[in-house]
C-alpha cells in the first residue's frame, strides 16, 4: 500500500516538474511489457491446458485445475504495515531468530550503549567545561577503569558473536537431500517458479494491475478483481506454491539482469544472479500468504515485479501441483486418469461461479481424487 502511494507521489511529482520521464516510460513500458505476458500466457496454458488459447488463459486454467483455489491474506500477516517501525511479523524459525537477535539482543544493548555514552558526554560537558573547572586535573593513567573499558566492549562482541556467528551459519546450512526443490527464476520484470521435483512444470508470475493507474502487464487482470487478491502493487496473478512446515530448497537465478528474491517475513533474501544458481533454504512454519519484492535495481520496472508466496498444508500443495499438465507427486503421475480428474473439474466450474466461501469445499472434493 505504501509503495502504491509512494509511486503515486512520485509519478505526480514528475508531471509537475513537467519532466518527459513519465511520458517515456508508458510507451516503453507498454513495448517491454508486450513479450512477457505473451511468455506468461502460454506458459500457464502449457502447464493446464495446451489447448485453450492464449488470451485469457489463466483464468479459466485456474477454474478447470478446481482442486485448488488460491488462499486469502489476512491482513497485516505476511505483508508491510501501515506506520510500522519494526521488521515484520517472522513466520520461518530463523526469521523469529533474527527477530530475537533484532530485538532482544542488539537493540538492547545499542540502546545501553548510546545512552551510557550521552550521559557520559553530558556530564562532561557539565562539570569540566573551562568554567565549572578552571584548574584542570593532571591524571593520564587509571589501571582499573581502562581494563574496565577494554573488557566491557569485549565481552559485549563476544556476547552477540555467539548467535551472531550461530545465525549466520543456520542461515546457510544445506537443506537435507530429500527437501522438495523449487527454482526461482528472475527476469524483467516478472518471476517464474519452477518445480523439478513434481514434473518440472513451470509457473510464470507478473503483478496484477492497479485500476486507474498505467498498465504495467497486458492481459493480466486488475488487483481486487478476486476474492483473494491482497494488497497492490504485491499481488500476483499466479504465486509460488510452497508446501508448509518443511524445508524447500529454493535455487535461484536470473535470466536477464540481477534481481533480488526477498520475502521480509519469511526471512528470506538473495540474488538473483544470470548464469549462477544461488541456493537457500525457505521453511514456512503457517500456511498463508506472504508477500515480498525483487531488491536488486534491474530496470524501469523493477518496483513492479513482486512475490507472492503462498504456503499450504502438503495435501492441499499436491492437489495444486496436480492442476498442473505432467503435474508429479513422489515421482508418481497424477494417479487417476480422465474420468477421475473429470469429477473435480466439474465441481470445479461449478464452485467457481460461486464465491470464495464455497472454494474450500471444493478442494475438499479433490483431495480424495488426488
Ligand atoms: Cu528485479
Amino acid at each position: 500500500m505504501k509503495s502504491g502511494e509512494i509511486a503515486r507521489a512520485a509519478s505526480q511529482a514528475l508531471k509537475a516538474l513537467g519532466l518527459s520521464f513519465a511520458l517515456a516510460l508508458a510507451p516503453q513500458a507498454a513495448l517491454a511489457v508486450a513479450p512477457a505476458p505473451a511468455a506468461s500466457a502460454p506458459a500457464v496454458t502449457s502447464t493446464a491446458d495446451a489447448a485453450a488459447p492464449a488470451a485469457d488463459a489463466a483464468a479459466p486454467v485456474a477454474a478447470a485445475a478446481g482442486s485448488y483455489t488460491p488462499l486469502k491474506p489476512i491482513e497485516g500477516v505476511g505483508m508491510p504495515v501501515d506506520g510500522a517501525i519494526g521488521l515484520q511479523q517472522q513466520y520461518s524459525p530463523l526469521g523469529e531468530y533474527g527477530h530475537w537477535m533484532h530485538n532482544v539482543v542488539l537493540l538492547p544493548i545499542i540502546t545501553v550503549i548510546c545512552v551510557l555514552v550521552l550521559v557520559l558526554l553530558l556530564i562532561v560537558i557539565v562539570r569540566y567545561n573551562r568554567r565549572a573547572n578552571p584548574v584542570a586535573s593532571k591524571t593520564s593513567h587509571n589501571t582499573l577503569i581502562e581494563v574496565i573499558w577494554t573488557l566491557v566492549p569485549v565481552l559485549i562482541l563476544i556476547g552477540i558473536a555467539v548467535p551472531s556467528i550461530d545465525l549466520l551459519a543456520k542461515q546457510f546450512k544445506p537443506a537435507p537431500a530429500k527437501a522438495l526443490t523449487i527454482k526461482v527464476t528472475g527476469n524483467q520484470w516478472f518471476w517464474t517458479y519452477g518445480y523439478p521435483d513434481n514434473g518440472d512444470f513451470e509457473v510464470v508470475s507478473n503483478m496484477l494491475n492497479v485500476p486507474g493507474q498505467p498498465t504495467i502487464n497486458n492481459g493480466v487482470r486488475d488487483v481486487g478483481s478476486k476474492p483473494w487478491d491482497g494488497p497492490s502493487h504485491l499481488e500476483v496473478d499466479n504465486r509460488m506454491v510452497v508446501p508448509v512446515g518443511e524445508p524447500i530448497r529454493l535455487q535461484i537465478t536470473a535470466a536477464d539482469v540481477i534481481h533480488s528474491f526477498a520475502v521480509p517475513s519469511l526471512w528470506f533474501k538473495l540474488d538473483a544472479v544470470p548464469g549462477r544458481i544461488n541456493e537457500k533454504v525457505l521453511f514456512v512454519e503457517k500456511p498463508g500468504v506472504y508477500y515480498g519484492q525483487c531488491s536488486e535495481l534491474c530496470g524501469v520496472k523493477h518496483g513492479y515485479m513482486p512475490i507472492a508466496v503462498e504456503a499450504l498444508p502438503r495435501d492441499k500443495y499436491n492437489a495444486w501441483v496436480l492442476t498442473h499438465a505432467g503435474g508429479v507427486i513422489d515421482g508418481q503421475k497424477k494417479p487417476e486418469a480422465a474420468p477421475a480428474a473429470a469429477a473435480p473439474v466439474a465441481d470445479a466450474t461449478a464452485d467457481a461461479a460461486a464465491d470464495a466461501s464455497e472454494a474450500p469445499a471444493a478442494d475438499a472434493s479433490a483431495a480424495p481424487a488426488a
